[in-house]
């Protein structure tokens, strides 16, 4: 086995960052639907979280913008002609197509793709496989442009295998690392393969099977199953669980809004997962089995944590990471400080025996407001050095990157942005604009980022 290292692939927020409330089961996104947002503080907020982690030495990495709007999807549905004659249509398009078409949110690349690191996979190759995001319509449009960019960054066949998404079936939804997560023994630098763990919402394949009621289960157990073959995982070492349908119902759509887990730590609610005593007693020991060591398994009970507590706070959002030190730091939205349950269990994740010995808050509310927090921002990619070699350089951030970056942003992005600003003509040129100068900021082909 090689040594590995974690790096977060963060998604640059793009410059039509709004708030459309298109995301039915996200309660934030339904409650901040048709407010004004502010692409520029957005994507500054998303910039000082890379540069935190960046600061702490642990690798950091951005994925590019997917262009909006996406002219190919209204083509797709029917409307004619240019870019220019399709922009002068927009205020005659549906509101909600207009929106989907606009939206940004790719920004959250917890959803982009499910990445196994080579040492977890049979042919020694680190495997990506792009999400369809078939749940939602607005999100169902990134995968072929999410491709695209995946197989330019990671273009090297030798070390990197980048499957298309699953076919776009209601029976294989598939939201990507927001449902899925790795452990393996503690170490910056790490020399073992890992126990691969994926949360499904339902089974479509067992119709009796426990399914939420009121908002949509996002990821099915044949999506997992199939993602796991992709990868070419040891199934000894390869798990799948069924997310509670009460915490689907309270408005938790992704896995990662209520478990984290990260090398020899996880954390979780009492409601995240179907027959949870037993699931976890089992990866439990097959940790201990495989790496001669127990893992930490740290559970917030419903008076510690009220469910609707979690989905607000989003404390199980917080990235939770690796210092170079071996130690622990636990990224919380701020959100987390401002209430009573949420700091009383970050204080008792410290005090407790495991390596997490630091909260740092961060302040993402413009991603926040449509749910999405640390952990919703960033691809989880851990490379040997190898790999990190063969990725396209000029996506790994540095100080001058972040720097040019947030200059980037204050040139190109506007302060605010309301759903009626999207049929403003003159928006679809600005964001060609910078892609363009951001395509020379990271030194790739214009063509991948405007996607032609
Ligand atoms: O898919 N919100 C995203 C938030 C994704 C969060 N990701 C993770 N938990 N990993 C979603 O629901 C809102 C868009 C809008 O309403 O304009 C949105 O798509």
């Amino acid at each position: 086995m090689q040594s590995i290292r974690e790096f977060n692939f963060d998604g640059l927020i793009g410059p039509t960052h709004n708030y459309a409330g298109l995301s039915y089961g996200n309660i934030a996104s339904a409650k901040h639907g048709k407010k004004s947002s502010s692409p520029q503080q957005a994507a500054l907020q998303g910039l000082a979280k890379m540069k935190a982690l960046a600061d702490q030495g642990i690798g950091q990495a951005i994925l590019p913008p997917l262009r909006r709007p996406r002219f190919e999807f209204l083509r797709e549905l029917g409307y004619h002609g240019s870019n220019e004659q399709l922009s002068e249509l927009f205020p005659t398009v549906d509101p909600v197509l207009l929106a989907t078409c606009f939206s940004a949110s790719n920004m959250w690349t917890a959803n982009a793709a499910t990445v196994s690191p080579s040492n977890d996979c049979s042919d020694g190759r680190l495997h990506l496989t792009a999400a369809n995001l078939s749940s939602t319509l607005h999100r169902s449009i990134e995968h072929p442009s999410t491709s695209r960019l995946l197989n330019f960054i990671f273009a090297d066949s030798q070390h990197f295998a980048v499957h298309p998404a699953l076919p776009s079936q209601a029976g294989l939804r598939d939201e990507g690392a927001a449902n899925h997560t790795r452990l393996c023994p503690l170490g910056f630098e790490n020399q073992t393969d890992g126990l691969e763990i994926f949360v499904f919402g339902a089974d479509p394949l067992a119709p009796n099977s426990a399914a939420p009621e009121t908002f949509p289960a996002r990821q099915t157990k044949l999506a997992s199953e199939s993602i796991a073959r992709l990868h070419q995982l040891d199934p000894e070492n390869t798990f799948f669980l069924q997310q509670n349908p009460t915490a689907i119902d309270a408005g938790v759509f992704h896995n990662d809004v209520i478990s984290v887990g990260n090398q020899n730590v996880l954390l979780c609610h009492e409601y995240s997962f179907v027959d949870q005593t037993d699931q976890l007693q089992k990866i439990r020991d097959q940790f201990q089995t495989k790496f001669k060591q127990p893992l930490h398994v740290v559970e917030f009970n419903s008076g510690e944590l009220p469910l609707p507590v979690a989905v607000t706070s989003y404390l199980f959002n917080s990235q939770l990471v690796t210092r170079p030190d071996n130690g622990m730091t636990i990224f919380s939205p701020l959100e987390c400080k401002k209430d009573r349950s949420a700091l009383f269990c970050l204080d008792r994740l410290i005090q407790a025996d495991n390596p997490v010995d630091q909260v740092q808050f961060i302040d993402l509310q413009q991603s926040m407001n449509n749910g999405g927090g640390p952990a919703c921002l960033r691809l989880r990619i851990a490379m040997t050095e190898a790999e990190i070699g063969a990725v396209h350089q000029g996506i790994l951030l540095t100080d001058n990157l972040h720097r040019q970056l947030v200059d980037w942003v204050k040139q190109h992005y506007r302060k605010r942005l309301s759903t009626a600003d999207l049929c403003d003509p003159a928006l679809p040129g600005e964001v060609e604009r910078a892609l363009i100068d951001l395509a020379e900021i990271i030194d790739s082909p214009k063509e991948v980022l405007l996607d032609v």
